[in-house]
């Protein structure tokens, strides 16, 4: 894949001063954020520009009798209604899912959601566009819904997908993994067995910047520029030309500063296609900018699992084998955003970082007439939910066997010298030290100190308990390689292209698309490290495919294992040239150049005084180019990842809980994580953060609800509850490093982990403060009214 290279030691200096892997560069994106010059969809204004508003279902399920779009019509500035018959005419009423399911961009027949598209209008200005919306009047035969999997897949159940011919009911697939025989055997002989049933509950991704669009034909070129919030410019763009028929390289994807994106923005949805096909039909430029309800209402949701996990080990605690059957409500359509052979996303890494025999996982996913999605929200593909379940399971075992969770997890960890390991749902796990990274997070804890004081107070009868939980996750991030991953059959590896310049600075594209993690930061620090320029001679561009490589794009924590191996890959392609370019400029032999690490020069070998910079090289490259070699300095890679990566950590959390309310405090929060060799340490630190907050918010505050008409009940944030500054804790981070073999620079991802690592460590502190008592489980988000009850159905209220 790459030129043979060691990369960077971990345990030397990295970096070097010039802003290479390890230091901490401040964020070159920020200048232009924090000075207001950021440029978002939604500040792009084009001469003659129409603004499109989405004209809504109220109801969760009715079929649609007549839309009357005249009232809107005779509106002064109102220029056009669309509907699905004028959709039809162009074959753009429906677009594919990334799942194969096919979805309505304007309903059709039936609504099969709240808030799902039903009408669009097209107006001079936002505001006449959200006028004439309303004056839209829709005539709807309204259905009972439903929007509870279990219910949807009962036999009389309203039916979601009627217009599928082969569809009698509202299952979707069942998928498995594993083995069940040798598991029920492992069942069978075992000595202890511990079953909890647990839901990891519906959430909202809730990026700062909603979806949106601004799509113009131009049909002198026949040409289609789309300026979208998009984590994968390419891939959309290659499903817009499919879609559309219009040839891909007549489509233009422009993916401008993205404002968060937590997996909402992956999938295509209606109010993209639907400003194309107006900007298409009128001949101008339109733009669509949901609200924010809208957003919460219909965006991808994130996980909906119901989950019932099973252990069987060994009287002192060691897990033979272990079992999880899923219920998914996968809403109206099969439209998780996963590589497409994997139906419930990576799920199947269930057994975590343990070294367990046998494992069975078997899942069903249901119809409902929710909005679609399934997979967002830092998941890494259901990571979240495997590790949830694993993690929470390992708890209620060491409860059952009267043992410290971290025994039970030391006696079963994968040790560190049985990798590359393979899982017994065939994983490749590529490197892994679990224990190191748990005793540095209980170390930083004071978790034995914890416990006494956790004894004490139980003893004295104390009105608040300690609970302490614990969490040593592992992820799996970084998809491919192309031959196991794809979007819509697009085999999933990513790119970079590194020009240098005559004048020695250089620009970076690459195929992945920030949406706020420093990309523009960390991908010029590695061209730095791997060429020995200053960070501030590299220039980072994404997010344009009529002048980035094609890629596939930020998602699963994929940018570093990824598209950083590429860029990595790239600039040591550069380097090699470089040393053609200075065995000229030194008059040497190009066997005798030799490139330094540390200085990031070329010398003579043996005479490190006869050397050269990678400025001066590019003069030469440009100015006196050696006759063999072709003039200039640069390099392309396409990088296909052997393997994915995996990083791990391990999270402490200690919480009060008030036994009068119910109310949750946290008291100490500490995470270890080891993402390999790390670029920038800050901007680390900042993912983690943001990461937890994002754990915190899943499990105490954020649910997406409906009631029995399928309304959404938090469709707003007065109801869906995100976490602020105050209710976060402070967080103290560590980390250890444990290098992907197989990654250029032994880089493994990152962006996930805390979101996947630290709703179970919250969930077992709070079971944990209750578990004397015999409490084995709450349910996300622990509310205080739920704390409360369970602190009073077991004799712990006060
Ligand atoms: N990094 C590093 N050293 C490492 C690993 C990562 O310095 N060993 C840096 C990277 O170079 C990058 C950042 O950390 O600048 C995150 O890298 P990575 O783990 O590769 O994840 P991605 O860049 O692919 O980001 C995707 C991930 C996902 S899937 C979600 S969801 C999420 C997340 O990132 N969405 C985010 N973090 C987010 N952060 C912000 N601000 N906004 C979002 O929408
Ligand atoms: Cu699963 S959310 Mo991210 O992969 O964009």
């Amino acid at each position: 894949q790459h030129p043979e290279d060691d990369g960077p030691d971990p345990e030397k200096h990295c970096g070097h001063g010039r802003g290479g892997m390890g230091e901490e560069v401040s964020r070159k994106e920020d200048k232009r954020f924090i000075t207001g010059r950021g440029d978002y969809v939604d500040d792009i204004k084009k001469p003659g520009m129409l603004h499109c508003e989405i004209v809504r279902s109220p109801h969760a399920h009715a079929r649609i009798e007549e839309i009357d779009g005249s009232r809107a019509m005779a509106m002064d500035d109102v220029v056009a209604v669309l509907t699905a018959d004028d959709l039809l005419e162009h074959d753009l009423a429906t677009m594919p899912t990334l799942m194969d399911d096919t979805q309505d961009v304007l309903v059709n027949d039936k609504v099969k959601f709240q808030s799902q598209e039903v009408a669009a209008v097209i107006a001079k200005d936002r505001y006449a566009a959200k006028d004439g919306a309303e004056k839209v009047e829709v005539e709807y035969d309204v259905l009972d819904p439903v929007v509870d999997a279990e219910e949807a897949l009962k036999e009389d159940a309203p039916l979601v997908r009627d217009e599928l011919e082969d569809q009698e009911d509202n299952h979707i697939f069942d998928w498995d993994t594993g083995n069940e025989e040798e598991t029920q055997r492992a069942f069978d002989a075992a000595d202890v067995t511990v079953e909890e049933d647990m839901e990891y509950q519906r959430l909202h991704p809730a990026p700062i910047e909603t979806c949106g669009a601004v799509a113009d034909w131009d049909p002198g070129k026949d040409k289609m520029t789309v300026h979208m919030t998009s984590q994968a410019p390419h891939a959309h763009r290659t499903l817009f030309s499919q879609v559309s028929g219009i040839p891909e390289h007549k489509v233009r994807i422009v993916s401008p500063d993205v404002g968060g994106g937590f997996g909402n923005k992956v999938p295509i949805y209606p109010g993209y296609v639907v400003a194309a096909a107006a900007s298409y039909v009128l001949e101008q430029p339109v733009k669509w900018v949901e609200e924010r309800s809208e957003n919460i209402q219909t965006t991808g949701f994130a996980r909906d699992y119901e989950m019932t996990g099973e252990i069987a080990a060994t009287e002192d605690g060691e897990i033979e084998a272990v079992r999880v059957d899923v219920l998914a409500n996968h809403g109206a359509y099969n439209a998780a955003a996963q590589p497409s052979k994997f139906p419930a996303g990576f799920f199947n890494i269930f057994t975590g970082s343990y070294d367990i025999d046998a494992a069975y996982g078997s899942l069903t996913a249901a119809f409902t007439n929710t909005a679609p999605g399934g997979v967002a929200y830092r998941c890494s593909f259901r990571v979240t939910e495997a590790v949830y379940l694993i993690e929470r399971m390992v708890k209620v075992l060491a409860d059952e066997l009267d043992m410290d969770p971290t025994e039970v997890r030391r006696k079963n960890f994968i040790p560190s010298d049985a990798f590359p390991y393979e899982s017994a749902t065939g994983w490749n796990y590529d490197s892994g030290d679990y224990e190191k990274a748990l005793d540095k997070a209980l170390e930083m804890a004071d978790y034995e100190e914890y416990r006494e004081e956790q004894r004490r107070r139980i003893e004295n009868d104390a009105d608040k308990l300690l609970g302490i939980g614990v969490s040593s996750f592992t992820e799996v991030v970084g998809a491919g390689p192309g031959k196991q991953c794809d979007i819509a059959g697009i085999e999933m590896f990513d790119s970079a292209d590194l020009r240098v310049n005559p004048t020695g600075n250089a620009v970076l594209r690459v195929g992945v698309q920030t949406q706020g993690q420093g990309h523009e930061t960390t991908f010029a620090q590695i061209v730095a490290e791997e060429l020995g320029m200053d960070v501030d001679d590299i220039v980072v561009e994404h997010g344009d495919t009529d002048t980035e490589p094609y890629g596939l794009g930020t998602y699963g924590s994929r940018s570093t294992p990824v598209a950083g191996a590429a860029a990595a890959v790239a600039a040591r392609k550069v380097r090699d040239k470089a040393k053609s370019i200075a065995a000229n400029e030194l008059e040497a032999a190009e066997e005798d150049i030799e490139w330094d690490r540390e200085s990031g020069e070329f010398h003579v070998a043996g005479a490190p005084d006869r050397s050269i910079t990678i400025t001066e090289i590019a003069a030469g490259a440009f100015m006196n180019h050696p006759d063999q070699e072709e003039p200039g300095l640069e390099a392309t890679n396409y990088y296909d990842p052997p393997e994915m990566t995996y990083p791990f950590g391990s999270y402490v959390v200690v919480v009060e809980v008030d036994r009068e309310t119910g109310e949750v405090e946290f008291e100490k929060f500490v995470a270890v994580d080891d993402c390999g060799n790390r670029i920038n340490p800050m901007i680390i630190e900042g993912q983690i953060h943001g990461g937890l907050a994002q754990g915190i918010g899943t499990a105490m505050l954020e649910e997406v609800t409906y009631d029995d008409n399928g309304n959404v009940t938090g469709g707003d944030f007065m109801n869906y509850l995100l976490p602020t500054a105050n209710e976060i804790p402070n967080f103290e981070t560590g980390h250890t490093v444990t290098p992907s073999p197989h990654h250029p620079i032994g880089a493994k991802g990152v962006g996930e982990s805390p979101t996947v690592g630290s709703p179970p460590a919250i969930v077992n502190a709070v079971t944990d403060a209750m578990s004397h008592a015999g409490v084995s489980h709450v349910e996300m988000p622990m509310t205080p009214d739920r704390v409360w009850k369970t602190l009073s159905e077991h004799g712990l209220d006060i």
